[in-house]
């Protein structure tokens, strides 16, 4: 087996556990493409062993970010069926096909999100969004464009800082943009006009897991009955919350709350350090997807639609899809 393409593979697998791609839409994009650049360079010699290599790959980019759904479901939906055909180019071309599928329609779905969302932002308004999301941005600055957004709001996002990101790219599209730390929310919510976000997962409930502080953010903007809206694209939707699973909390450790001492410096002292957290649908006045602007509780529908789940719910369903994952 090609050992360049692994390597690319495990390249792509370490800039995702590293956080250099990260952002639940870039991970999912970026797992697709490294399953069809190693499948367009495979050259074993049975259609059992490519599976075997297939479902290893997937397995090594699932484990980067276990608990994340897009990333989950970009694996999922690139290896749709690939198992279903008989011989290894017809194999390989199904997944470079189903990958190239994967990437351009989630690049169409932050288009038509961004068109749906801005209309959702009065003009003159000053929207505070959390984290860096590609979703809440691409409706912000769709807003901004058609003279609705007067101010952008973007909470710094410890532990991992991640508003740097976002302030830089606004301030860069000349978006008037002020940052504040994550505990000033509540102090400046009365400013805001709208709250908007991006999503890592949404659960069949309706309930919106992201960026830990969201759930705050939903909270204050619920207190103060300003508008909170959510920007995902449908992949970001669980299946497995359809079948009870519950979603997983990634913890990253202590190193990025400790920042900039070492976890060391702090003796006797322990660290929890929970990247995201669950916003309930009662404070989520709507999801903004590719599919339209929907309220939180219709999130089975559009699972049911993503996975062509008609009728009811098998376990068979659930178990097929784990086949592609095995502890690595
Ligand atoms: C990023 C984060 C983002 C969502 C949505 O967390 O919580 O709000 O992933 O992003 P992390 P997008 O930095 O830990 O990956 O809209 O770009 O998919």
């Amino acid at each position: 087996m090609n050992g360049e393409a692994w390597k690319r593979l495990r390249k792509t697998a370490d800039s995702i556990s590293d956080m250099s791609i990260r952002g639940a839409g870039k991970i999912a994009r970026a797992a697709a493409n490294a399953l069809a650049d190693l499948a367009r360079d495979w050259d074993g010699q049975s259609p059992e062993d490519l599976l075997a290599d297939i479902s290893k790959a997937a397995s090594i980019l699932h484990e980067t970010r276990p608990s994340a759904v897009s990333l989950r479901n970009g694996i999922l939906l690139t290896l749709r069926d690939v198992e279903k055909q008989d011989s290894i180019d017809g194999m390989k071309e199904l997944l470079m096909m189903r990958s190239d599928e994967f990437i351009s329609s989630s690049h169409l779905a932050l288009e038509k999100i961004s068109q749906f969302g801005a209309k959702r932002i009065r003009k003159g308004s000053t929207v505070l969004t959390h984290c860096n999301s590609s979703a809440a941005l691409s409706v912000i600055y769709q807003a901004f464009k058609d003279g609705r957004v007067d101010e952008v709001y973007s909470t710094e996002s410890r532990p991992w800082r991640q508003g740097h990101i976002t302030a830089r790219w606004l301030a860069e599209r000349e978006v008037p943009v002020t940052m504040i730390v994550d505990s000033a929310v509540r102090h400046f919510m009365n400013d805001m006009d709208i709250v908007c976000v991006g999503a890592d997962t949404i659960t069949a409930n309706g309930a919106v897991i992201n960026k830990i502080g969201t759930s705050q953010l939903a909270l204050a903007a619920h207190e103060a009955r300003t508008p909170f809206i959510v920007c995902a694209e449908t992949y970001k939707f669980s299946m497995e919350t359809l079948m009870g699973s519950l979603v997983e909390i990634e913890d990253r450790g202590p190193k990025e709350v400790a920042d900039p001492l070492e976890p060391d410096d702090f003796p006797g002292v322990r660290f929890k350090n929970p990247v995201f957290d669950v916003t309930p649908p009662e404070y989520i006045n709507s999801i903004v997807t590719e599919m339209g602007v929907i309220s939180p509780y219709m999130a089975t529908e559009i699972i049911r639609g993503m996975f062509q789940i008609t009728g009811p719910i098998s376990m068979e369903r659930g178990n097929e899809d784990h086949k592609w994952f095995r502890e690595m």
